[in-house]
């Protein structure tokens, strides 16, 4: 058995990769010294696996910016209004598709199965011509293997690229890239013939589509696929790589395909795995690379739960190697800067280095038996023990408060209808009232104060001054523009999920724990370690301190549960419903003192409701009846004249309106410009009873939408929801925006609705 990872952050330790992008995306950095840094992060990431005592590095897994682009450049699928760009230079036409220019779109970008990745959509069509181009790929290998190291080439399987793709602008929408098989094959196949020429043993190809639910039609394709490429002579050995949930029905198809290897999961999909595997009748002559080191989360390894895992797979494959699940790509790279973490409780945790050193202790272990890593499985044990007896995980106060939950705490004490009324009279709003949807724009001087605070140039006084100063701007705009529920804009917060989580008890912040997000952007995921509790409330002085400047009401802005859960690392020792309602407990304690403080509409935020639906079907129903509890729970404990808000980001809403609905938030808003009020069609169409503010600009580009073309979506919202029930709102907060454009459009959008006002019926 010997120890191998699928990928590697690529950012370097201190975001050197991010650094020299962005440099050279400025002109600060040239072609040649981007290309020199990302080669020597890439020398001293194999070099640390070496080290570590991985036997077969990943190559082909670093990208400038997204491993399905490079994929979309290897089968030669540039759009056509990318086409010159690439022509006239390589690496511009590459930074072009990720990112647009003055006169061109990007690929758009969707998050990589359940995590928080994002990748660049391939946009293929009926007359889409592959052509290979391995010249990444091959690089990269000869690189490692000039370096000495073992190297496998790491791709995206055909099948997955073919699946994450979509129909190309001007293409009917139910075109199927999928189709695009046959023409796509003979491609895998030259750059596995160059890969091989270049000195490939074995060549890793990724297919995480295959472990969601697949049609009969999908599943056949898979065959196929593997069929044919494994039929090639001039080709590497193949390893098909599943991760993220079990493999399920593609098992046997991959089982009795001609290809070398399979990894599977066995971290969350253990159990189903192995009853897989062995109705399979095992992988006989094939090599089966374990996936026992959960590669996206934080926790340490339980060894024992894994050699004994392992041990169960010695007789149902030829060999058994041992990795993380998926590529440590979704994890930060060391724990060893983190110095602001108790190191009792650092221990606890492993990132990317810290997960190379399981699978190598793991493979030892399973290659020698325990007995070669007795001491570090006592070691271990002895961590492990360490947090299951923490009073951190374990606070009684808290399991006292979750265990007496009951029915009633999730539900509002009134009806809808009830709640309507009485916030009509509490609130006396305008039909269509405006408003925005939270954050005003974070501008430099903002970042600077706060990075002056962290640095002690300025002290908490002076920062706490600066923060009053933009609230009270923020406020004065609003009213003048004649916005009627306000924002205090939260110059105050940094990330939605890490300001909170820096203020609760039970969860972790870190300093350098960055994991790519898309491109060259990175966040900084907190860690949920312990029970979870609120010591004091973390929102109401500043929206307290913005309504003591204006009559008119003032939002309290949160950020829900389930997106607390979403961005964050979460507790693996607990089922997620648990940790779930351990936040919204705290919360609703936040949502009740902003109440009594005099807030008489609250917004709890969900953008991340529809991105953490489980991968399958199966498992929809389990979740989606936490996420809509504990958002109740959050938000049940205030009385009926005040109003609760929810905002979502994202389209693709129809899959889950029935939860939207079973939040029983008196408002939401969406993100709706891009899609003309799609949402709200679909809102009307599930007959959604209560209030919704359909986005009717777009806040990811700062053109300025005039009057007229926000009133004529409204009057299109006015045919599927009731000018009662019709809120005006941007799709999203304003904080990546500048002023400028934030004033125009929020004029426009107070004129658009004051014309549209004059239009409705007088009753
Ligand atoms: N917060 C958290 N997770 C998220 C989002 C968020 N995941 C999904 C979505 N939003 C991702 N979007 C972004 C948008 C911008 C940035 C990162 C993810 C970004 N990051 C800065 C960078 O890399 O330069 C660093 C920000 C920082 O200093 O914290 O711009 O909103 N948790
Ligand atoms: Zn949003």
């Amino acid at each position: 058995a010997r120890a191998t990872v699928y990928g590697y952050p690529r950012q370097g330790p201190n975001r050197e990769l991010k650094k020299a992008i962005e440099g050279y995306w400025k002109g600060r950095v040239t072609a040649d010294s981007l290309r020199e840094t990302a080669a020597g992060l890439r020398r001293s990431s194999w070099r640390r696996l070496a080290d570590a005592g991985v036997h077969e590095v990943p190559t082909g897994d670093f990208s400038y910016y997204d491993h399905v682009l490079d994929t979309s450049v290897m089968v030669g699928a540039v759009p056509r209004r990318h086409r010159a760009a690439v022509d006239a230079d390589a690496l511009d036409g590459y930074f072009a598709m990720a990112r647009g220019t003055q006169d061109v779109a990007p690929l758009e970008m969707t998050k990589w199965f359940d995590t928080n990745y994002h990748y660049l959509v391939p946009e293929l069509g009926p007359d889409t011509v592959f052509t290979a181009d391995s010249a990444k790929q091959v690089t990269e290998l000869k690189e490692a293997l000039a370096l000495g190291h073992t190297s496998r080439p790491v791709l995206v399987g055909p099948v997955t690229y073919l699946l994450l793709a979509k129909p190309a602008p001007g293409v009917p929408a139910d075109f199927e890239p999928l189709t695009l098989l046959d023409r796509l094959l003979p491609v895998y196949g030259k750059v596995l013939a160059d890969l091989r020429a270049a000195g490939a043993e074995w060549v890793q190809l990724d297919e995480p589509a295959l472990v969601q639910d697949r049609s009969a039609a999908e599943l056949n394709a898979a065959a196929r696929t593997y069929r044919e490429l494994g039929g090639l002579t001039d080709r590497p050995k193949l390893l098909v790589a599943s991760y993220f949930d079990r493999f399920g029905d593609a098992l046997p198809v991959l089982a009795k395909a001609p290809v070398e290897g399979l990894a599977l999961d066995f971290t969350g999909a253990a159990a189903a795995n192995l009853e897989d595997l062995a109705t399979a009748g095992g992988l006989p002559g094939k090599r089966l690379v374990a996936g026992v080191v959960n590669g996206r989360n934080i926790w340490i390894n339980d060894y024992e739960k894994s050699l004994a895992t392992l041990a169960t797979l010695l007789g149902l494959a030829d060999t058994v190697d041992v990795a993380a699940s998926c590529s440590l790509l979704h994890v930060p790279l060391d724990t060893a800067p983190e110095r602001d973490i108790d190191p009792q409780i650092l221990r606890w945790l492993a990132f990317a280095e810290q997960k190379t050193a399981e699978v190598v202790t793991l493979a030892k272990g399973l290659a020698l038996g325990t007995g070669a890593v007795a001491a570090e499985i006592a070691a271990n044990r002895a961590v492990l023990a360490s947090r299951r007896n923490s009073p951190i995980t374990r606070d009684p106060s808290v399991r006292a408060r979750t265990a007496a939950v009951t029915d009633a705490d999730g539900r509002r004490s009134r009806p809808y209808t009830e709640r309507a009324a009485a916030q009509r009279a509490h609130l006396g709003l305008p039909l269509l009232p405006t408003t925005t949807i939270g954050s005003f724009p974070q501008t430099a001087e903002l970042r600077t104060a706060r990075a002056d605070l962290r640095t002690g140039r300025i002290d908490t006084a002076g920062y706490e001054e600066r923060i009053r100063d933009e609230i009270g701007e923020v406020i004065s705009f609003q009213e003048k523009t004649g916005i009627d529920v306000l924002v205090h804009g939260e110059p105050e917060r940094n990330d939605m999920v890490q300001y909170f989580a820096e203020q609760l008890t039970g969860y972790l912040a870190t300093r350098h724990g960055w994991v790519q997000s898309y491109g060259t952007r990175y966040v900084r995921p907190p860690v949920l370690a312990g029970d979870i509790s609120r010591p004091e409330a973390m929102t109401v002085r500043w929206t307290s301190y913005a309504q003591s400047l204006t009559g008119r009401p003032v939002k309290g802005m949160l950020t829900g549960p389930v997106t607390m859960l979403a961005w964050s690392f979460v507790r693996d020792d607990q089922p997620l419903g648990d940790t779930a309602r351990q936040v919204a407990l705290a919360l609703r304690d936040e949502v009740d003192d902003l109440e009594a403080a005099g807030t008489s509409v609250i917004q709890v935020d969900e953008p991340a409701l529809r991105e953490t639906l489980p991968l399958r079907a199966a498992d929809h129903a389990a979740y989606l009846d936490w996420a809509t509890e504990s958002f109740r729970l959050t938000t049940s404990g205030v009385r009926a004249d005040t109003q609760i808000h929810t905002h979502m980001c994202y389209a693709e809403f129809g899959d889950i309106v029935q939860a939207i609905d079973d939040l029983d938030a008196d408002v939401i808003s969406l993100e709706a410009a891009r899609s003309h009020m799609q949402v709200a069609r679909e809102l009307a169409a599930h007959g959604y009873p209560r209030e919704a503010g359909p986005g009717v600009y777009d806040i990811h580009s700062p053109r300025v939408p005039d009057a007229d073309e926000i009133a004529a979506l409204l009057r299109t919202g006015l045919k599927a929801i009731p000018a009662e029930r019709l809120w005006v709102n941007p799709d999203c907060g304003l904080k990546t925006r500048g002023w400028p454009e934030t004033k125009a459009s929020l004029e426009n959008l107070v004129t658009a609705a004051r014309t549209v006002r004059g239009e409705l019926p007088t009753s």
